[in-house]
């Protein structure tokens, strides 16, 4: 690598920084890599994606998205490293080298741009973005509370003061809006990591019920499968099942939305730890982080290839 050189992917790092990598990565990697914006923040700042592609036209392709809540660093870091492995285990691993010669991947690695800035400026805390309405005197929808499926349901908040309020409509955030209009036009993909932190989980829909979804069995058996590779690297342990039987019942949220739109491997991640650093977890586990969560993330891709 060239102008990628210089970053670090054991620290955590600021929006400028990491739109910075961006550039940089896809300008070393460009046979493979390209950057898409798909929209712009509240506070109008760029929503980018990174396409992984080796040729072909509309193939069909896997999201994977991180930083949806601000205060969760560690999604976004192990976003950073993730894009990274993938350009350099192509021609190297089979499983990688299959995927991509197959199917193309799209990173979203800052989805929350504004609430990240001010995680860094004001809040370390923050995990809404940061919209502000007239009349509304509290700031912020949950971007995990405010897609189509489920909206307004149990687990999520009327209430525009709450770290899980819902928005005023449906996709009323430029945020979601943004990656809802990229996939449907899009229309084939095939699979979707939506990566959250803490919790050590690997779940599928449903959040906003309990009722099993009609691949469950698939669902359940792929993410043990999943789990146990993590488990593989470093010894840390995942729980899998429903959003709804193994957290809580949350509607409105990402892969609900997905799942009900087509996208039959829908997941959602809950990375390291249980809580002892919670949010804060320090740089030193970013990279023994990203390499397990690499082998779940793996499994789950030869498996979309597979079927
Ligand atoms: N927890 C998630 C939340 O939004 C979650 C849990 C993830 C619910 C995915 C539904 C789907 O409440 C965190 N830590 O964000
Ligand atoms: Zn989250």
């Amino acid at each position: 690598e060239r102008s990628t050189s210089g970053f670090s992917y054991s620290l955590y790092h600021t929006l400028e920084e990491i739109y910075t990598w961006i550039d940089n990565f896809v300008t070393d990697h460009s046979d493979i890599l390209s950057k898409i914006q798909i929209g712009h923040s509240f506070e109008n700042r760029s929503i980018l994606v990174l396409k992984f592609s080796t040729g072909g036209s509309q193939r069909p392709a896997i999201w994977i998205d991180t930083g949806i809540h601000s205060r969760e660093w560690i999604t976004r870091a192990t976003g950073i490293w993730t894009a990274r492995k993938i350009v350099n285990e192509y021609g190297k691993d089979r499983i990688v080298t299959d995927v991509l010669n197959a199917v193309d991947i799209f990173m979203e690695i800052v989805s929350n741009p504004d609430g990240f800035a001010y995680t860094h400026s004001m809040n370390r805390l923050w995990r809404k973005n940061k919209c502000s309405r007239p009349g509304i005197f509290c700031i912020g929808v949950d971007l995990n509370r405010t897609w189509k499926s489920g909206f307004g349901g149990n687990g999520s908040d009327n209430n525009p003061c709450s770290e899980t309020y819902h928005g005023p409509s449906p996709q009323s955030e430029p945020e979601v809006a943004a990656i809802v209009d990229f996939i449907t036009s899009h229309g084939n993909i095939k699979a979707l990591i939506s990566i959250h932190s803490y919790s050590q989980m690997l779940m599928y829909p449903y959040g906003h019920s309990l009722e099993p979804v009609s691949n469950q069995e698939e669902l359940c058996s792929l993410a043990k499968d999943a789990v146990q590779a993590l488990y593989g690297v470093h010894g840390i342990e995942y729980i899998c099942g429903s959003i709804s039987t193994t957290l809580y019942v949350a509607s409105g949220i990402t892969v609900d939305w997905a799942y009900d739109s087509d996208i039959k491997y829908s997941f959602t991640f809950e990375l390291r730890d249980t809580g002892h650093y919670g949010f804060l977890m320090p740089a030193t586990q970013i990279i023994p982080t990203a390499q397990e969560t690499w082998m779940a993330i793996r499994t789950i891709m030869e498996h979309t290839l597979n079927h």
